[in-house]
Parts: C-alpha cells; sequence; structure tokens
C-alpha cells in the first residue's frame, strides 16, 4: 500500500472541480483517506516548488498556488504514486492526452488544475507539510 498527496489547485477549486477531480481517484480503486480545504502560504508555496527556485515563472507560482482555497487529499492504494500521475496526466496541458485530468481540464500553463506528488518520498515530505505530522 502506497500514499500519495494530492492537491486541487485554486482554479480547480473556483471552478468547481473538486469532486470530479477526486471521482476519478476513486472510480480507480484508490481510496481518500485525509481530506481538507485550506489555503497555502507563501512559505509553504516556496518550500513546494523549491526545485523551481530558478526558473522565470517561480513568481508566477507562487502567486497562483496562494491565490484562493484549495483542496488536500491523501489517496492511498498500491502504486498510488504512479496511478495518480496516470490519471493527472502531463504536466503541460498541451501534451496532456485526453482523458486525463488535465488533458480534459486544463489549457495553459501553470493553470493544470491538480498538483500529485512524484515520489513516495515527496509524497511523504508534502502530506507532512500540508496535514502536520501525525
Ligand atoms: N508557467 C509555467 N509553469 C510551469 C512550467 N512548468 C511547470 N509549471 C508549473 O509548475 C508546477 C510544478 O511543476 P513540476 O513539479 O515540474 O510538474 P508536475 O510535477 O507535473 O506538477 P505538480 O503535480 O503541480 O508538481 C506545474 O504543475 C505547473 O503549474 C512552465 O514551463 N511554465
Ligand atoms: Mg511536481
Amino acid at each position: 500500500m502506497e500514499r500519495t498527496f494530492v492537491m486541487v489547485k485554486p482554479e480547480g477549486v473556483a471552478r468547481g472541480l473538486i469532486g470530479e477531480v477526486l471521482a476519478r481517484f476513486e472510480r480507480k480503486g484508490l481510496k481518500i483517506t485525509r481530506l481538507a480545504m485550506g489555503r497555502v502560504t507563501t512559505e509553504q508555496a516556496e518550500e513546494h516548488y523549491a526545485h523551481l527556485r530558478e526558473k522565470p515563472f517561480f513568481g508566477e507560482l507562487v502567486e497562483y498556488i496562494t491565490s484562493g482555497p484549495v483542496a488536500m487529499a491523501v489517496v492511498e492504494g498500491p502504486d498510488a504514486v504512479r496511478h495518480v500521475r496516470n490519471l493527472v496526466g502531463a504536466t503541460n496541458p498541451l501534451e496532456a492526452a485526453p482523458g486525463t485530468i488535465r488533458g480534459d481540464f486544463a489549457v495553459e500553463l501553470p493553470y493544470n488544475i491538480v498538483h500529485a506528488s512524484d515520489s513516495p518520498e515527496s509524497a511523504a515530505a508534502e502530506i507532512e507539510r500540508f496535514f502536520g505530522r501525525s
């Protein structure tokens, strides 16, 4: 059993897509074991996107993710990290296949509806960052 961290980003929440996004993980056979609404602080955003600090779009990214309420979830199941990344689709909505969340609901970067952890190690760090130690 593996855990991953998912966040419906501000424009996903604003567009009323929380249920649509989470339903896809549930339909796949994965379990939502934690769920919360919240706001990402600037400090959390800078830490969360630290690997992109040198990119020209870093400032825009931090502004975007802190711009409104988000929905956060822990999703569990066998190979949950890879299954969820497959359901989410490629980072750039232009390259995300139809049938994936980003392929179905997003048109341009950085607005791609949902975040999903890229490894079990990232998942553990992100769950602690956004849900705290449990
Ligand atoms: N404007 C812009 N935003 C980008 C670009 N690349 C990535 N981003 C944004 O930065 C986020 C994090 O990038 P990555 O971690 O490399 O991509 P990812 O793992 O598919 O996406 P996340 O699940 O959100 O972490 C993406 O989801 C986009 O919102 C880019 O070239 N231009
Ligand atoms: Mg990432």
